[in-house]
Protein backbone atom coordinates (compact mmCIF):
# COMPACT_ATOMS: atom_id res chain seq x y z
CA UNK A 1 0.00 0.00 0.00
CA UNK A 2 1.20 3.38 -0.33
CA UNK A 3 1.25 5.58 1.97
CA UNK A 4 -1.67 7.95 2.19
CA UNK A 5 -3.28 4.35 2.41
CA UNK A 6 -1.40 3.83 5.53
CA UNK A 7 -2.72 6.98 6.50
CA UNK A 8 -6.23 6.03 5.40
CA UNK A 9 -6.57 2.99 7.46
CA UNK A 10 -4.72 4.31 10.58
CA UNK A 11 -7.52 7.06 10.51
CA UNK A 12 -10.13 4.54 10.84
CA UNK A 13 -8.51 2.43 13.78
CA UNK A 14 -8.80 5.57 15.44
CA UNK A 15 -12.46 5.32 14.84
CA UNK A 16 -12.57 8.48 12.55
CA UNK A 17 -15.44 8.39 10.08
CA UNK A 18 -15.34 11.53 8.85
CA UNK A 19 -12.19 13.76 7.47
CA UNK A 20 -12.35 17.65 6.60
CA UNK A 21 -10.39 19.47 4.05
CA UNK A 22 -10.23 21.42 0.98
CA UNK A 23 -8.80 19.73 -1.77
CA UNK A 24 -5.17 21.04 -3.76
CA UNK A 25 -2.33 19.43 -5.93
CA UNK A 26 -0.46 18.80 -2.89
CA UNK A 27 -3.10 16.76 -0.43
CA UNK A 28 -5.15 15.31 -3.45
CA UNK A 29 -3.69 11.48 -2.73
CA UNK A 30 -4.84 11.91 0.62
CA UNK A 31 -8.39 12.50 -0.08
CA UNK A 32 -8.23 9.94 -2.68
CA UNK A 33 -6.78 7.07 0.41
CA UNK A 34 -9.64 8.34 2.16
CA UNK A 35 -12.79 8.83 -0.27
CA UNK A 36 -11.87 5.06 -1.59
CA UNK A 37 -12.93 3.87 2.24
CA UNK A 38 -16.30 5.26 1.67
CA UNK A 39 -19.12 4.96 3.66
CA UNK A 40 -16.68 3.44 6.39
CA UNK A 41 -14.33 7.07 6.10
CA UNK A 42 -15.82 9.93 4.36
CA UNK A 43 -13.88 13.11 3.09
CA UNK A 44 -16.22 16.62 3.24
CA UNK A 45 -15.24 18.87 1.51
CA UNK A 46 -15.55 22.32 3.16
CA UNK A 47 -15.40 25.98 1.35
CA UNK A 48 -12.17 27.07 3.22
CA UNK A 49 -9.28 25.51 5.59
CA UNK A 50 -10.57 27.03 8.40
CA UNK A 51 -14.36 25.88 8.13
CA UNK A 52 -12.74 22.64 7.90
CA UNK A 53 -10.23 23.37 10.89
CA UNK A 54 -13.58 24.12 12.94
CA UNK A 55 -15.70 21.03 11.06
CA UNK A 56 -13.18 18.64 12.49
CA UNK A 57 -12.56 20.32 15.87
CA UNK A 58 -16.01 20.55 16.61
CA UNK A 59 -16.59 16.86 15.38
CA UNK A 60 -13.84 15.88 18.05
CA UNK A 61 -15.57 17.58 20.99
CA UNK A 62 -18.52 16.24 20.27
CA UNK A 63 -17.84 12.93 19.57
CA UNK A 64 -14.92 12.20 22.02
CA UNK A 65 -13.30 10.68 19.00
CA UNK A 66 -10.27 12.25 16.78
CA UNK A 67 -10.96 15.32 14.55
CA UNK A 68 -9.25 15.27 11.12
CA UNK A 69 -8.69 18.16 8.50
CA UNK A 70 -6.72 17.75 4.99
CA UNK A 71 -5.43 20.50 3.50
CA UNK A 72 -2.70 21.57 0.83
CA UNK A 73 0.43 23.29 0.67
CA UNK A 74 0.32 27.16 -0.24
CA UNK A 75 -2.76 29.33 0.94
CA UNK A 76 -4.30 26.25 2.09
CA UNK A 77 -1.92 25.23 4.70
CA UNK A 78 -2.05 29.28 6.05
CA UNK A 79 -5.85 29.36 6.02
CA UNK A 80 -5.37 26.53 8.20
CA UNK A 81 -3.52 28.78 11.33
CA UNK A 82 -6.63 30.03 13.05
CA UNK A 83 -8.58 26.68 13.40
CA UNK A 84 -5.43 25.14 14.86
CA UNK A 85 -4.82 27.73 16.89
CA UNK A 86 -8.54 27.35 18.58
CA UNK A 87 -7.52 23.44 18.92
CA UNK A 88 -4.93 23.97 20.54
CA UNK A 89 -6.11 26.48 23.20
CA UNK A 90 -9.06 24.48 23.98
CA UNK A 91 -7.08 21.12 23.73
CA UNK A 92 -8.74 19.50 21.17
CA UNK A 93 -7.72 16.31 19.46
CA UNK A 94 -6.95 17.06 16.45
CA UNK A 95 -4.99 15.60 13.35
CA UNK A 96 -4.18 18.09 10.69
CA UNK A 97 -2.40 16.58 7.38
CA UNK A 98 -0.59 19.47 5.71
CA UNK A 99 0.52 18.27 2.08
CA UNK A 100 3.96 19.54 0.74
CA UNK A 101 4.89 19.57 -2.53
CA UNK A 102 7.54 17.18 -3.55
CA UNK A 103 10.87 17.04 -1.88
CA UNK A 104 13.12 17.29 -5.02
CA UNK A 105 10.88 20.45 -6.43
CA UNK A 106 11.51 21.95 -2.19
CA UNK A 107 13.40 25.01 -2.12
CA UNK A 108 13.74 25.01 -6.39
CA UNK A 109 10.44 26.97 -6.84
CA UNK A 110 7.90 24.91 -6.32
CA UNK A 111 4.52 25.27 -6.53
CA UNK A 112 3.24 26.75 -3.18
CA UNK A 113 6.28 25.53 -1.41
CA UNK A 114 6.30 26.16 2.10
CA UNK A 115 9.52 24.13 2.84
CA UNK A 116 11.17 27.14 4.06
CA UNK A 117 13.74 26.33 1.57
CA UNK A 118 15.03 28.41 -1.04
CA UNK A 119 13.60 31.62 -0.01
CA UNK A 120 9.94 29.74 0.49
CA UNK A 121 8.05 30.13 3.89
CA UNK A 122 8.25 27.33 6.50
CA UNK A 123 5.19 25.80 7.15
CA UNK A 124 7.00 23.46 10.02
CA UNK A 125 8.05 26.76 12.02
CA UNK A 126 4.22 28.06 11.79
CA UNK A 127 2.56 24.91 12.60
CA UNK A 128 5.56 24.28 15.22
CA UNK A 129 4.75 27.63 17.32
CA UNK A 130 1.26 26.53 17.44
CA UNK A 131 1.78 22.69 18.63
CA UNK A 132 4.27 21.47 19.65
CA UNK A 133 3.55 18.15 18.04
CA UNK A 134 4.06 19.33 14.60
CA UNK A 135 6.37 17.10 12.36
CA UNK A 136 7.59 16.91 8.32
CA UNK A 137 7.92 13.64 7.17
CA UNK A 138 11.05 13.11 4.80
CA UNK A 139 11.08 9.70 4.44
CA UNK A 140 8.27 6.66 4.67
CA UNK A 141 9.83 5.27 8.04
CA UNK A 142 9.85 8.23 9.49
CA UNK A 143 6.23 8.08 9.12
CA UNK A 144 5.41 4.65 10.56
CA UNK A 145 7.30 5.06 13.12
CA UNK A 146 5.53 8.88 14.10
CA UNK A 147 1.99 6.74 13.66
CA UNK A 148 3.35 3.89 15.44
CA UNK A 149 4.28 6.62 18.34
CA UNK A 150 0.99 8.75 17.81
CA UNK A 151 -1.27 5.48 17.72
CA UNK A 152 -0.06 4.27 20.73
CA UNK A 153 -2.10 7.21 22.73
CA UNK A 154 -5.12 7.25 23.62
CA UNK A 155 -7.18 10.21 21.71
CA UNK A 156 -8.69 11.26 25.67
CA UNK A 157 -5.04 11.72 26.18
CA UNK A 158 -4.32 13.88 23.29
CA UNK A 159 -3.76 17.88 25.00
CA UNK A 160 -4.46 19.48 21.13
CA UNK A 161 -3.68 19.05 17.69
CA UNK A 162 -0.75 17.30 15.90
CA UNK A 163 0.36 18.53 12.54
CA UNK A 164 1.83 16.04 9.70
CA UNK A 165 2.91 17.87 6.85
CA UNK A 166 3.66 14.97 3.91
CA UNK A 167 5.44 15.75 0.27
CA UNK A 168 2.87 14.70 -2.56
CA UNK A 169 6.00 11.93 -2.89
CA UNK A 170 5.58 10.98 0.36
CA UNK A 171 2.14 10.22 0.33
CA UNK A 172 2.36 7.98 -3.23
CA UNK A 173 5.47 5.95 -1.61
CA UNK A 174 4.91 2.82 -1.27
CA UNK A 175 5.24 1.57 2.43
CA UNK A 176 5.23 -2.00 4.37
CA UNK A 177 3.48 -1.76 7.58
CA UNK A 178 5.27 -4.17 9.99
CA UNK A 179 3.07 -7.26 11.50
CA UNK A 180 0.30 -6.50 13.48
CA UNK A 181 0.87 -2.89 13.03
CA UNK A 182 -3.14 -1.34 13.14
CA UNK A 183 -3.44 -3.92 16.12
CA UNK A 184 -1.69 -1.57 19.02
CA UNK A 185 -3.55 1.45 17.75
CA UNK A 186 -5.81 2.40 20.41
CA UNK A 187 -8.87 4.33 19.73
CA UNK A 188 -10.03 5.38 23.24
CA UNK A 189 -8.57 3.51 25.66
CA UNK A 190 -8.72 4.78 29.12
CA UNK A 191 -6.36 4.75 32.18
CA UNK A 192 -8.37 3.69 35.55
CA UNK A 193 -8.58 6.42 38.26
CA UNK A 194 -6.55 6.13 40.37
CA UNK A 195 -5.95 9.36 42.21
CA UNK A 196 -5.37 9.90 45.94
CA UNK A 197 -8.99 11.55 47.05
CA UNK A 198 -8.10 12.30 50.68
CA UNK A 199 -7.57 15.84 50.66
CA UNK A 200 -10.80 16.98 48.46
CA UNK A 201 -12.85 14.52 50.18
CA UNK A 202 -11.96 16.55 53.44
CA UNK A 203 -12.62 19.70 51.96
CA UNK A 204 -15.99 18.77 50.03
CA UNK A 205 -16.71 17.72 53.63
CA UNK A 206 -17.39 21.32 54.53
CA UNK A 207 -20.73 22.69 52.88
CA UNK A 208 -22.30 24.62 51.31
CA UNK A 209 -20.89 23.48 48.64
CA UNK A 210 -20.81 25.06 44.49
CA UNK A 211 -19.44 23.52 41.95
CA UNK A 212 -18.44 25.62 38.93
CA UNK A 213 -18.21 23.19 35.70
CA UNK A 214 -16.50 23.33 32.65
CA UNK A 215 -16.41 22.34 28.96
CA UNK A 216 -13.84 19.48 29.76
CA UNK A 217 -17.42 17.52 31.52
CA UNK A 218 -19.14 17.30 28.41
CA UNK A 219 -16.13 16.68 26.12
CA UNK A 220 -15.58 13.76 28.24
CA UNK A 221 -19.09 12.68 28.78
CA UNK A 222 -19.16 12.79 32.16
CA UNK A 223 -22.29 14.88 32.94
CA UNK A 224 -24.15 12.15 34.42
CA UNK A 225 -21.07 11.11 37.23
CA UNK A 226 -21.35 15.00 37.80
CA UNK A 227 -25.21 14.83 38.77
CA UNK A 228 -24.28 12.20 40.89
CA UNK A 229 -21.90 14.18 42.54
CA UNK A 230 -23.68 16.46 43.04
CA UNK A 231 -26.43 14.54 44.50
CA UNK A 232 -24.01 13.03 46.64
CA UNK A 233 -22.67 16.99 47.75
CA UNK A 234 -26.02 18.20 47.63
CA UNK A 235 -24.26 20.62 46.22
CA UNK A 236 -25.84 23.98 43.69
CA UNK A 237 -24.14 24.15 39.96
CA UNK A 238 -22.93 27.11 38.15
CA UNK A 239 -21.13 26.27 35.44
CA UNK A 240 -18.82 28.06 32.22
CA UNK A 241 -20.23 30.34 29.47
CA UNK A 242 -19.11 27.35 27.25
CA UNK A 243 -19.96 24.28 29.38
CA UNK A 244 -23.92 25.12 29.49
CA UNK A 245 -24.11 21.32 28.53
CA UNK A 246 -22.35 20.03 31.44
CA UNK A 247 -25.41 20.22 33.87
CA UNK A 248 -29.44 20.17 33.30
CA UNK A 249 -29.89 23.97 32.60
CA UNK A 250 -33.45 23.37 34.37
CA UNK A 251 -32.30 21.26 37.38
CA UNK A 252 -33.45 23.04 40.51
CA UNK A 253 -29.62 22.74 41.67
CA UNK A 254 -28.83 24.97 38.31
CA UNK A 255 -27.54 28.46 39.24
CA UNK A 256 -26.18 29.90 35.76
CA UNK A 257 -23.59 30.83 34.52
CA UNK A 258 -20.63 32.31 35.69
CA UNK A 259 -18.71 35.45 34.77
CA UNK A 260 -18.19 37.95 31.88
CA UNK A 261 -21.49 36.84 30.34
CA UNK A 262 -23.26 35.19 32.99
CA UNK A 263 -26.20 35.46 36.04
CA UNK A 264 -26.03 37.16 38.91
CA UNK A 265 -27.50 33.82 40.75
CA UNK A 266 -24.32 31.81 39.72
CA UNK A 267 -22.05 34.86 41.80
CA UNK A 268 -24.72 34.64 44.99
CA UNK A 269 -24.51 30.90 44.58
CA UNK A 270 -20.24 31.25 44.96
CA UNK A 271 -21.03 34.05 47.30
CA UNK A 272 -23.05 31.87 49.92
CA UNK A 273 -20.73 28.52 49.47
CA UNK A 274 -18.17 27.51 51.76
CA UNK A 275 -16.56 25.34 49.59
CA UNK A 276 -16.41 25.46 45.76
CA UNK A 277 -14.97 22.70 43.49
CA UNK A 278 -14.16 23.48 39.90
CA UNK A 279 -14.52 20.51 37.42
CA UNK A 280 -13.28 20.66 34.30
CA UNK A 281 -12.17 24.16 33.81
CA UNK A 282 -9.22 26.36 34.73
CA UNK A 283 -11.18 29.46 35.22
CA UNK A 284 -9.90 32.22 33.03
CA UNK A 285 -10.67 35.47 32.94
CA UNK A 286 -13.72 35.59 31.63
CA UNK A 287 -15.21 32.92 33.36
CA UNK A 288 -13.89 34.44 36.81
CA UNK A 289 -14.52 37.73 36.33
CA UNK A 290 -16.35 39.26 39.06
CA UNK A 291 -15.47 36.16 41.00
CA UNK A 292 -12.20 36.96 42.78
CA UNK A 293 -13.16 38.09 45.86
CA UNK A 294 -15.75 35.47 46.67
CA UNK A 295 -13.08 32.74 45.86
CA UNK A 296 -10.48 34.27 48.22
CA UNK A 297 -11.90 33.46 51.21
CA UNK A 298 -12.94 29.69 50.47
CA UNK A 299 -12.19 26.21 49.99
CA UNK A 300 -11.34 25.92 46.34
CA UNK A 301 -10.35 22.72 44.96
CA UNK A 302 -10.11 21.21 41.49
CA UNK A 303 -10.93 18.05 38.93
CA UNK A 304 -9.07 18.98 35.75
CA UNK A 305 -6.85 17.94 33.39
CA UNK A 306 -5.15 21.27 33.68
CA UNK A 307 -3.63 23.35 37.04
CA UNK A 308 -6.27 26.01 37.38
CA UNK A 309 -5.61 29.83 36.40
CA UNK A 310 -6.65 30.51 40.34
CA UNK A 311 -5.49 29.45 44.09
CA UNK A 312 -6.55 26.29 44.85
CA UNK A 313 -6.37 23.88 48.12
CA UNK A 314 -6.10 20.52 46.11
CA UNK A 315 -6.04 19.92 42.64
CA UNK A 316 -6.28 16.20 41.02
CA UNK A 317 -5.34 16.13 37.35
CA UNK A 318 -7.66 14.01 35.56
CA UNK A 319 -5.81 14.41 31.84
CA UNK A 320 -8.94 12.09 30.11
CA UNK A 321 -10.68 10.32 33.21
CA UNK A 322 -12.71 12.92 34.69
CA UNK A 323 -15.72 10.52 34.75
CA UNK A 324 -14.09 8.35 36.51
CA UNK A 325 -12.25 10.19 38.58
CA UNK A 326 -16.28 11.87 39.49
CA UNK A 327 -17.34 8.85 39.98
CA UNK A 328 -14.43 7.67 42.46
CA UNK A 329 -14.66 11.07 44.44
CA UNK A 330 -18.29 9.99 45.40
CA UNK A 331 -17.96 7.01 45.92
CA UNK A 332 -15.79 8.37 49.03
CA UNK A 333 -18.51 10.45 49.79
CA UNK A 334 -21.09 10.05 52.86
CA UNK A 335 -24.21 8.77 51.08
CA UNK A 336 -26.82 10.87 49.00
CA UNK A 337 -29.67 12.99 51.02
CA UNK A 338 -33.45 10.45 50.85
CA UNK A 339 -34.13 10.47 47.32
CA UNK A 340 -37.07 12.81 46.73
CA UNK A 341 -36.11 15.17 49.48
CA UNK A 342 -35.67 19.34 48.34
CA UNK A 343 -31.88 19.85 47.57
CA UNK A 344 -30.89 21.60 50.50
CA UNK A 345 -28.73 23.66 48.18
CA UNK A 346 -32.02 24.78 45.95
CA UNK A 347 -33.84 26.83 48.81
CA UNK A 348 -31.74 29.90 48.17
CA UNK A 349 -30.62 29.46 44.88
CA UNK A 350 -32.46 31.62 41.85
CA UNK A 351 -32.56 29.99 38.59
CA UNK A 352 -31.10 32.86 36.05
CA UNK A 353 -34.36 35.00 35.11
CA UNK A 354 -36.37 33.74 32.23
CA UNK A 355 -38.65 36.46 31.03
CA UNK A 356 -41.90 36.30 30.20
CA UNK A 357 -42.81 36.56 26.52
CA UNK A 358 -46.37 37.78 26.77
CA UNK A 359 -45.03 40.97 28.47
CA UNK A 360 -42.92 42.16 25.85
CA UNK A 361 -45.13 44.05 22.67
CA UNK A 362 -45.93 41.14 20.17
CA UNK A 363 -43.97 42.31 17.60
CA UNK A 364 -40.68 44.10 18.94
CA UNK A 365 -37.71 41.84 17.81
CA UNK A 366 -34.45 42.29 19.58
CA UNK A 367 -31.97 39.75 20.67
CA UNK A 368 -33.39 38.30 23.61
CA UNK A 369 -36.69 38.23 22.49
CA UNK A 370 -35.00 35.89 18.98
CA UNK A 371 -33.43 33.55 21.08
CA UNK A 372 -36.71 33.08 23.51
CA UNK A 373 -38.46 32.05 20.24
CA UNK A 374 -35.21 29.82 19.00
CA UNK A 375 -35.50 28.10 22.19
CA UNK A 376 -38.98 26.61 21.41
CA UNK A 377 -37.78 25.28 18.29
CA UNK A 378 -34.94 23.44 20.48
CA UNK A 379 -35.60 19.80 20.54
CA UNK A 380 -33.87 17.59 23.54
CA UNK A 381 -30.23 16.02 22.08
CA UNK A 382 -29.65 19.15 19.90
CA UNK A 383 -26.37 20.95 19.97
CA UNK A 384 -26.47 24.54 20.13
CA UNK A 385 -23.12 26.42 18.69
CA UNK A 386 -22.69 30.01 20.24
CA UNK A 387 -20.63 32.14 17.77
CA UNK A 388 -18.71 35.50 19.27
CA UNK A 389 -19.76 39.02 19.84
CA UNK A 390 -23.40 40.42 21.61
CA UNK A 391 -24.76 37.50 19.74
CA UNK A 392 -22.76 35.26 21.38
CA UNK A 393 -22.90 37.38 25.02
CA UNK A 394 -26.65 37.09 24.43
CA UNK A 395 -26.97 33.25 23.55
CA UNK A 396 -24.68 32.52 26.68
CA UNK A 397 -27.32 34.67 29.17
CA UNK A 398 -30.59 34.03 28.06
CA UNK A 399 -30.26 30.55 25.59
CA UNK A 400 -30.65 27.17 27.51
CA UNK A 401 -28.86 24.40 26.68
CA UNK A 402 -30.98 21.38 25.17
CA UNK A 403 -31.67 18.68 27.29
CA UNK A 404 -29.64 16.43 27.12
CA UNK A 405 -28.04 18.19 23.91
CA UNK A 406 -24.53 19.98 23.99
CA UNK A 407 -23.46 23.26 23.58
CA UNK A 408 -20.61 24.62 22.15
CA UNK A 409 -18.55 28.23 21.79
CA UNK A 410 -14.94 28.05 21.04
CA UNK A 411 -13.44 30.11 24.15
CA UNK A 412 -10.00 29.23 23.31
CA UNK A 413 -9.19 32.58 20.39
CA UNK A 414 -13.19 33.31 20.38
CA UNK A 415 -12.38 33.98 16.63
CA UNK A 416 -15.46 34.94 14.85
CA UNK A 417 -17.18 32.67 12.03
CA UNK A 418 -16.04 29.28 14.34
CA UNK A 419 -19.74 28.09 14.21
CA UNK A 420 -19.84 28.18 10.51
CA UNK A 421 -17.27 25.41 9.85
CA UNK A 422 -18.39 23.76 13.64
CA UNK A 423 -21.83 23.10 12.75
CA UNK A 424 -20.61 21.17 9.84
CA UNK A 425 -18.77 18.96 12.04
CA UNK A 426 -21.12 18.81 14.37
CA UNK A 427 -24.08 17.43 12.13
CA UNK A 428 -21.71 14.78 11.03
CA UNK A 429 -20.37 14.23 15.02
CA UNK A 430 -24.34 13.62 16.22
CA UNK A 431 -26.63 13.12 13.40
CA UNK A 432 -28.88 15.51 15.38
CA UNK A 433 -30.24 19.23 14.72
CA UNK A 434 -27.61 21.96 15.29
CA UNK A 435 -28.64 25.17 15.34
CA UNK A 436 -26.01 28.51 15.39
CA UNK A 437 -26.40 31.61 16.78
CA UNK A 438 -24.11 34.21 15.28
CA UNK A 439 -23.90 38.04 14.61
CA UNK A 440 -24.32 39.06 10.83
CA UNK A 441 -20.26 40.42 10.95
CA UNK A 442 -19.47 36.22 11.66
CA UNK A 443 -21.72 35.28 8.96
CA UNK A 444 -19.75 37.64 6.82
CA UNK A 445 -16.41 35.95 7.59
CA UNK A 446 -17.26 32.50 7.16
CA UNK A 447 -20.92 32.42 6.72
CA UNK A 448 -20.50 30.63 2.86
CA UNK A 449 -19.98 27.43 4.57
CA UNK A 450 -23.92 27.05 4.57
CA UNK A 451 -23.14 25.89 1.04
CA UNK A 452 -21.90 23.16 2.77
CA UNK A 453 -24.83 22.15 4.65
CA UNK A 454 -26.47 22.64 1.36
CA UNK A 455 -24.68 20.45 -0.25
CA UNK A 456 -25.13 17.27 2.22
CA UNK A 457 -28.52 18.38 3.12
CA UNK A 458 -27.50 18.56 6.54
CA UNK A 459 -29.96 19.33 9.76
CA UNK A 460 -29.07 22.76 10.74
CA UNK A 461 -30.52 26.00 11.63
CA UNK A 462 -28.70 29.14 11.49
CA UNK A 463 -29.94 31.90 13.60
CA UNK A 464 -28.15 35.57 12.06
CA UNK A 465 -28.73 37.85 14.51
CA UNK A 466 -28.40 41.11 11.91
CA UNK A 467 -27.33 44.34 13.62
CA UNK A 468 -25.99 45.44 10.15
CA UNK A 469 -22.71 46.18 12.46
CA UNK A 470 -20.15 44.63 14.81
CA UNK A 471 -22.17 45.40 17.61
CA UNK A 472 -19.72 44.10 20.24
CA UNK A 473 -16.73 46.67 18.58
CA UNK A 474 -19.52 49.54 18.28
CA UNK A 475 -20.64 49.13 21.61
CA UNK A 476 -17.34 48.86 23.50
CA UNK A 477 -16.31 52.07 21.35
CA UNK A 478 -19.01 54.25 22.66
CA UNK A 479 -19.49 53.37 26.23
CA UNK A 480 -15.82 52.57 26.81
CA UNK A 481 -13.89 54.45 24.35
CA UNK A 482 -16.71 57.33 24.63
CA UNK A 483 -16.12 57.95 20.60
CA UNK A 484 -18.56 57.49 17.71
CA UNK A 485 -16.50 56.94 14.45
CA UNK A 486 -18.69 54.73 12.71
CA UNK A 487 -16.22 52.14 11.48
CA UNK A 488 -18.33 49.52 13.03
CA UNK A 489 -20.99 49.46 11.48
CA UNK A 490 -22.17 48.34 7.84
CA UNK A 491 -24.85 49.16 5.33
CA UNK A 492 -27.89 47.23 5.58
CA UNK A 493 -28.17 43.34 3.74
CA UNK A 494 -30.80 41.18 3.33
CA UNK A 495 -29.47 37.52 4.11
CA UNK A 496 -32.13 35.47 3.92
CA UNK A 497 -33.54 36.60 0.70
CA UNK A 498 -29.62 36.25 -0.98
CA UNK A 499 -28.92 32.97 -0.21
CA UNK A 500 -32.64 31.63 -0.57
CA UNK A 501 -31.95 33.11 -4.19
CA UNK A 502 -28.19 31.51 -4.14
CA UNK A 503 -28.71 28.45 -2.61
CA UNK A 504 -31.54 26.38 -4.19
CA UNK A 505 -32.62 23.87 -1.16
CA UNK A 506 -31.77 26.34 1.39
CA UNK A 507 -35.15 27.94 2.88
CA UNK A 508 -34.06 31.08 4.71
CA UNK A 509 -36.22 34.05 5.79
CA UNK A 510 -35.44 37.56 6.71
CA UNK A 511 -37.98 38.14 10.25
CA UNK A 512 -38.36 41.68 10.48
CA UNK A 513 -40.67 41.20 13.53
CA UNK A 514 -41.44 38.26 16.52
CA UNK A 515 -44.56 36.78 14.08
CA UNK A 516 -42.61 36.81 11.19
CA UNK A 517 -39.99 35.08 13.43
CA UNK A 518 -42.14 32.46 15.24
CA UNK A 519 -43.80 31.57 11.38
CA UNK A 520 -40.30 31.16 10.12
CA UNK A 521 -39.43 29.04 13.01
CA UNK A 522 -42.26 26.83 12.66
CA UNK A 523 -41.57 26.03 8.32
CA UNK A 524 -38.15 25.11 9.90
CA UNK A 525 -39.09 22.46 12.27
CA UNK A 526 -40.79 20.81 9.73
CA UNK A 527 -37.05 20.61 7.62
CA UNK A 528 -35.11 17.91 7.65
CA UNK A 529 -32.31 19.86 5.85
CA UNK A 530 -30.66 22.81 6.66
CA UNK A 531 -32.13 26.65 7.24
CA UNK A 532 -31.49 29.99 7.72
CA UNK A 533 -33.54 32.60 9.86
CA UNK A 534 -31.82 36.32 9.68
CA UNK A 535 -33.00 38.04 12.16
CA UNK A 536 -33.49 42.33 11.55
CA UNK A 537 -32.55 43.70 14.79
CA UNK A 538 -33.51 47.62 14.36
CA UNK A 539 -30.59 48.29 17.33
CA UNK A 540 -27.31 47.70 18.29
CA UNK A 541 -27.87 46.52 21.50
CA UNK A 542 -26.04 46.54 24.69
CA UNK A 543 -25.22 43.15 25.32
CA UNK A 544 -25.27 41.21 29.04
CA UNK A 545 -21.47 41.66 28.81
CA UNK A 546 -19.95 42.11 32.49
CA UNK A 547 -17.78 45.38 30.83
CA UNK A 548 -21.35 46.88 30.15
CA UNK A 549 -23.18 46.49 33.39
CA UNK A 550 -22.91 50.15 34.73
CA UNK A 551 -24.55 50.91 31.46
CA UNK A 552 -26.96 48.33 31.90
CA UNK A 553 -28.14 49.41 35.63
CA UNK A 554 -28.44 52.74 34.01
CA UNK A 555 -31.21 51.77 31.30
CA UNK A 556 -28.89 52.11 28.39
CA UNK A 557 -29.83 49.07 26.12
CA UNK A 558 -28.59 50.11 22.71
CA UNK A 559 -26.21 52.47 21.02
CA UNK A 560 -26.26 54.70 18.35
CA UNK A 561 -24.98 53.44 14.95
CA UNK A 562 -22.19 56.38 14.92
CA UNK A 563 -22.08 58.98 12.04
CA UNK A 564 -21.72 56.82 9.43
CA UNK A 565 -23.80 58.86 7.16
CA UNK A 566 -20.86 62.03 7.85
CA UNK A 567 -18.39 59.05 7.32
CA UNK A 568 -19.74 57.35 3.92
CA UNK A 569 -20.39 61.18 2.09
CA UNK A 570 -16.86 62.37 1.87
CA UNK A 571 -15.91 58.98 0.86
CA UNK A 572 -18.40 58.47 -1.73
CA UNK A 573 -17.82 62.09 -3.28
CA UNK A 574 -13.84 61.22 -3.39
CA UNK A 575 -14.82 58.19 -5.03
CA UNK A 576 -17.20 60.42 -7.75
CA UNK A 577 -13.69 62.24 -7.76
CA UNK A 578 -11.50 59.42 -8.95
CA UNK A 579 -13.84 57.75 -11.13
CA UNK A 580 -14.39 60.92 -13.46
CA UNK A 581 -10.44 61.20 -12.73
CA UNK A 582 -9.96 57.77 -14.23
CA UNK A 583 -12.40 58.63 -17.39
CA UNK A 584 -10.37 61.51 -17.92
CA UNK A 585 -7.22 59.77 -18.55
CA UNK A 586 -8.26 57.11 -20.45
CA UNK A 587 -10.03 59.15 -22.52
CA UNK A 588 -6.57 61.42 -23.22
CA UNK A 589 -4.87 58.15 -23.93
CA UNK A 590 -7.05 56.95 -26.54
C1 LIG B 1 -11.72 36.51 13.91
C2 LIG B 1 -12.07 37.63 14.85
N1 LIG B 1 -11.78 38.90 14.51
C3 LIG B 1 -12.09 39.91 15.36
C4 LIG B 1 -12.68 39.65 16.56
C5 LIG B 1 -13.02 40.79 17.51
N2 LIG B 1 -14.48 40.93 17.64
C6 LIG B 1 -15.14 40.46 18.70
S1 LIG B 1 -16.79 40.65 18.56
C7 LIG B 1 -16.64 41.39 17.06
C8 LIG B 1 -17.85 41.86 16.31
C9 LIG B 1 -18.85 40.76 16.11
O1 LIG B 1 -19.80 41.17 15.17
P1 LIG B 1 -21.02 40.26 14.80
O2 LIG B 1 -20.56 38.90 14.45
O3 LIG B 1 -21.85 40.96 13.79
O4 LIG B 1 -21.79 40.11 16.18
P2 LIG B 1 -22.49 41.26 17.05
O5 LIG B 1 -21.50 41.69 18.07
O6 LIG B 1 -22.88 42.37 16.13
O7 LIG B 1 -23.66 40.56 17.63
C10 LIG B 1 -15.30 41.50 16.69
C11 LIG B 1 -14.83 42.14 15.42
C12 LIG B 1 -12.95 38.30 16.88
N3 LIG B 1 -13.52 37.93 18.03
N4 LIG B 1 -12.65 37.33 16.00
Amino acid sequence: MNAADLIAEFLLRLGVRHAFGVGGANIEDLFAAVQRRRPRLTAVLCKHEHAAGTAADAYARLSGGLGVVLVTSGGGAMNLVHALAEARASRVPLLALVGEPPIAQQGHGAFQDTSGQGGSIDAYSIFHALTPDCIRIREPRELLAWLAHVGSIPIADWTGPRVLLLAKDIQRAEIVPPPCFFERVHARARRAAASPMTELVRLLAQPPVTVIAGAEVARQGAQTELARLVRRLDARVTVAPDARDAFANDDPRFAGVVGAMGHASATRALAEARSILLVGTRLPVLERLGLEACLSDKNVACLGREAPFVECSSWIDCGGNLAAELGALCAELAPAPAAGSEPASARSATPPAASSLAARPSSALDSRTALELLAGSVPEGATVLVDAGNAGASAVHYLRAPRRGRWLLAMGMAGMGYSYGAAIGAAFATGRRVFVVSGDGAFFMHGLEVHTAVEHDLPITYLVLDNAAHGMCLVREQLLLGESSGYNVFRRSRLGAGLAAMFPGLTAFDCCSAEQLEQALAQCRELAGPCLLSVRLPEVEVPPFAAFERARALGVTSVARGNERQRAEPMRAENKRAQSRRAQSSGAGR
